[in-house]
This record gives C-alpha cells, sequence and structure tokens, in this order.
C-alpha cells in the first residue's frame, strides 16, 4: 500500500488531518543542485575576484558555506559528473574521459545508485533543468529516472510531463556559436538558453508552492547553466561590462615553465578556445573579460531563482548547493581550457547552503571534493547510502570549518595520469592512454612536483630535487594509497 493511497484514505476518515501532508515535507529538506560549466575557482567576487561582479553567488555564500579548496576527480566534463552524480572516482566509475558511454562502462553496482536515483526512492520529486549527465545517449537509463525532464535532450522512452514553458525559437547566428568565439552574442537577455533555464526553475519552484496536494514530495532540483563553457559569448550588456585594459595578463606564462614537459608537450593545443594559436596577450585579455561576461550573466540567471527561494519561503528548507562542473584555464600555462592535471582544472567553486547550519556564513579552509557531494546529501536528507561511496560526508564541516579533515585531493585522467594535491604541494604521475607511464619515465619524464607555498601556479617542477626527497617519498606513498589515507582517522568509512 502506497503512502499516497494511506494518506488519502486518512484524510478521507480524519476530516483531512494533516498527518501525512507536512510531515513529509518537514522531515525532508528540498534541494535545490546548481551546476554552472567549466568554472575557474577564483572567478566569483566572494572567491576574490576583484573585478567580475556575482552580487547573488556572493550573497548565496554569505548565507552559507564557502569551501576554498575544493576539488573535483577528473578533467573532463563526462569523468567529473559521472564521479560526483555517483559519489566515486574514475578509477571505480571507469568514466576518465568525454568520449566514454557511462552506461556501458560503470560497474553494476552503481546500477541504482546515482544521485537522482537515491532522492527518488527517498520519497523526492526529481526534476533536471539543463545539463546533467555530460551527453544523455551516455547515459539515458541514469537519466530516465527524473521525473521531469527540462530544456535537455530526453532518454528514449521517458515519459515524463511536457515542458513547463514553451519558448519562440530564436534565430542565432550559427557563425557566433563556435567555440573559439567570444564577444556579443547578439541574442536578448530573454532569449538565451540560460536565462530559459532560470525562467523554467523560477516557475517549478512557484508551481511547488502553489500545489497544496496531500501526497506533496521534497524536491531534488537540478538546474544548470550552460555558460561560462566557451564560447565565450553574452548579451551586449555582459559582452561589454568588463575593459579588457583593466585585466592582468594571466598569471605563470609559458616563459616561466621549468622542467615541465607535460605543459611543454602541449603548449598551443587547447581543445576549446586558441585551437590554432597561442591567444596574444591582447587576445587574452579580450577572451577573460567576455569570460567574466559570460559569469556575470549566469550570476543574474541564479540570482533569480535563489530570490524566488527567498520569496517563496522555500529557502528555509532547501538546501542549496552551487559548484563548476570543473575548473578552468584562462591562460594560465597557455592553456585555455581544462583536461589538465594542474590546479586550474581541478579547482572550481563550491557553495553550500544548509537551512540552520551552525558555522553558516563562513568559509571553510579545509580540503574538499566534489565526490563528497553526494555522501553529504545523503547524510543530510536521510537517504539509503550504498556501500561504494568513495568520499565522505561534509555534515561535520557544517557544524566546525576548522575541523581537522582530509589532507589532500586527487584526480585521475586516462590520458594524462594522476595528481595528489595537498595545500603545501602537489605532485603528479605521468601516464595514460596515450602514452604509457613507463614511456613517459624512459623518455627521462618521471613526473612532477611543485611547491604551492613558493610556487602557486605549479611553474617549477622539483621532481627528484635533493632538497624535497622526503616530501616526495610522502606524496608518492599517498597517491599510491589513495583517497582514504588522506582522511583523518576519525572520519575514515
Ligand atoms: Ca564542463
Amino acid at each position: 500500500m502506497t503512502i499516497r493511497f494511506i494518506s488519502t484514505l486518512l484524510i478521507f476518515l480524519f476530516g483531512g488531518s494533516a498527518i501525512f501532508t507536512e510531515e513529509p515535507q518537514k522531515a525532508k529538506p528540498n534541494v535545490l543542485f546548481i551546476i554552472t560549466e567549466d568554472t575557474h575557482w577564483n572567478v566569483f567576487g566572494c572567491y576574490g575576484n576583484p573585478i567580475c561582479k556575482t552580487p547573488n553567488i556572493d550573497k548565496l555564500a554569505a548565507g552559507g558555506i564557502r569551501f576554498e579548496h575544493a576539488y573535483c576527480q577528473a578533467s573532463a566534463c563526462n569523468a567529473t559528473r559521472t564521479s560526483f552524480i555517483h559519489g566515486a572516482r574514475p578509477k571505480t566509475t571507469r568514466i576518465w574521459n568525454n568520449d566514454q558511454s557511462t552506461q556501458e562502462r560503470l560497474p553494476e553496482k552503481f546500477a541504482h545508485t546515482n544521485m537522482p536515483q537515491l532522492f527518488k526512492d527517498a520519497g523526492y520529486t526529481t526534476i533536471d533543468v539543463g545539463k546533467f549527465y555530460h551527453r544523455v545517449e551516455f547515459a539515458p537509463d541514469q537519466v530516465a529516472v527524473f521525473d521531469r525532464i527540462e530544456s535537455y535532450a530526453k532518454p528514449q522512452g521517458w515519459n515524463g510531463p511536457p515542458p513547463i514553458l514553451n519558448f519562440t525559437n530564436v534565430r542565432t547566428d550559427l557563425t557566433k556559436r563556435t567555440n573559439s568565439n567570444y564577444g556579443d552574442s547578439g541574442l536578448n537577455f530573454e532569449d538565451e538558453g540560460d536565462t530559459r533555464r532560470s525562467q523554467i526553475t523560477v516557475t517549478l519552484l512557484e508551481e511547488y508552492v502553489k500545489d497544496q496536494s496531500p501526497d506533496k514530495k521534497p524536491f531534488f532540483l537540478v538546474s544548470s547553466r550552460a555558460k561560462p563553457h566557451t564560447p565565450y559569448l553574452s548579451p551586449t550588456k555582459y559582452a561589454t561590462m568588463y575593459d579588457p585594459a583593466t585585466i592582468p595578463d594571466p598569471p605563470a606564462p609559458v616563459s616561466s615553465l621549468q622542467d615541465f614537459p607535460y605543459i611543454t608537450r602541449s603548449t598551443g593545443i587547447n581543445p576549446d578556445i586558441f585551437r590554432q594559436a597561442p591567444a596574444t596577450p591582447d587576445e587574452a585579455k579580450n577572451a577573460i573579460a567576455a569570460y567574466y561576461g559570460c559569469v556575470t550573466f549566469i550570476d543574474d540567471t541564479i540570482g533569480s531563482v535563489l530570490d524566488t527561494l527567498e520569496k517563496t519561503g522555500l529557502d528555509k528548507n532547501t538546501i542549496v548547493v552551487l559548484i563548476g562542473d570543473h575548473g578552468v584555464h584562462l591562460g594560465d600555462h597557455n592553456m585555455w581550457s581544462k583536461y589538465s592535471m594542474l590546479e586550474g582544472t581541478q579547482r572550481a567553486p563550491f557553495i553550500l547552503r544548509v537551512p540552520g547550519a551552525k558555522e553558516n556564513g563562513k568559509v571553510c579552509n579545509e580540503i574538499v571534493e566534489f565526490v563528497d557531494i553526494l555522501p553529504t546529501l545523503i547524510d543530510l536528507c536521510g537517504l539509503q547510502k550504498p556501500k561504494h561511496l568513495e568520499g565522505v560526508s561534509l555534515k561535520p564541516l557544517l557544524e566546525n570549518v576548522e575541523k581537522p579533515w582530509k589532507n589532500a585531493a586527487f584526480l585521475v585522467d586516462q590520458d594524462l595520469g594522476e595528481v595528489v594535491r595537498t595545500k603545501k604541494y602537489s605532485y603528479m604521475e605521468f601516464g595514460g592512454r596515450t602514452q604509457s607511464r613507463s614511456t613517459w619515465v624512459a623518455d627521462g619524464y618521471k613526473g612532477a612536483l611543485f611547491d604551492l607555498e613558493k610556487d602557486p601556479y605549479e611553474t617549477i617542477n622539483l621532481i627528484d630535487n635533493p632538497a624535497y626527497s622526503e616530501v616526495q617519498k610522502e606524496l608518492v606513498d599517498l597517491l599510491h594509497q589513495g583517497w582514504k589515507a588522506a582522511l583523518p582517522p576519525s572520519t575514515v568509512p
């Protein structure tokens, strides 16, 4: 007998008693999960960017906890998303890159334990607005879990409700929509895809509040933004908002890189923007100004959603998660994309606002990983906990942001290699699908070690430097022991 049937029966018998109408919603918080694309870790004002304006995201951070050292587990969209959606690392999910099908490669044990499925099983309405998995055709069964899918391809056989809003098609200038472009999109604010995703999300929240049905469930609502992924195009207002002359040159120019084959071998090859030739200094500033325009644009669209939460009172019982799906290089190391093991790719924004959390308003400087997000939501929302989780709940940090925590973050890329990253050092081993580790070593490239306190942009490779031999040994051990070795004993699951 379903809860819906029981509650209907009780309402019939006892004249509308609220026994089963209010309690489930109060017991379980709603979750709004905001994902932005390819987001540099310090592009938001609250992360210290002195130029780029993000008042709405800053306000979210001011009311929640902002994680200063948050790291994704993979360098490509498909891999990082599969990792945080399943709470497992790329070696376990077997999704390392953007050309791999989650459905085909994911081990059987994950078949019914992705993020939306766990929420659904716990009695939530699950809604997706915008990109969630990298591509729907890579994860059709996983995406089909959602009760409602908006502004995203629908898996074959999915039979959910029709779109809540209908938009007129706008004619976009296709010559502009190639990745290498940046500047004015030529679209009105209302006609941008991310604005529409915001409007859909706002409408869904407003409809949710109006819904007085006795079997109303809490929601797990994903609201994604396609920007600031390339092309760095936004409406005129945003595209012209930042004067390129005020943008500093990117840090870590090629001339600063020492003994770092991984970079010198890939210099000039950017998969997203500046594909053909390295950016000139002016082009770099223009592209960064355009990127900032995209970020302020999505901040406005996210602001509408967060304002709606407040206006409707839903903010009091809604957890808000905001992450970039991974980081991005904005010209440092002459790189303009992700697909690296450097901090630019691995570090990304992460803000968590849990109503009533003791440490709301604070910044957490502990190292956290995106693989921790699912265990945290499981903990906060009382979801069933799968055995295979490879992250830990961040709930203790919501009570004390200074609690001693994990001392390293890990990333693996099937083509590049592996990295372990502490606050003081990063250590990388090269090797993968295209060139094995033994070949790299035979070529004389054993790996890379960076002293992040002295060299925060990872330009001077200290591998086998006698002054760092102890440090190197520790990091080699940590990388090979894996993520559990980075946890304080009290939190090892
Ligand atoms: Ca991405």
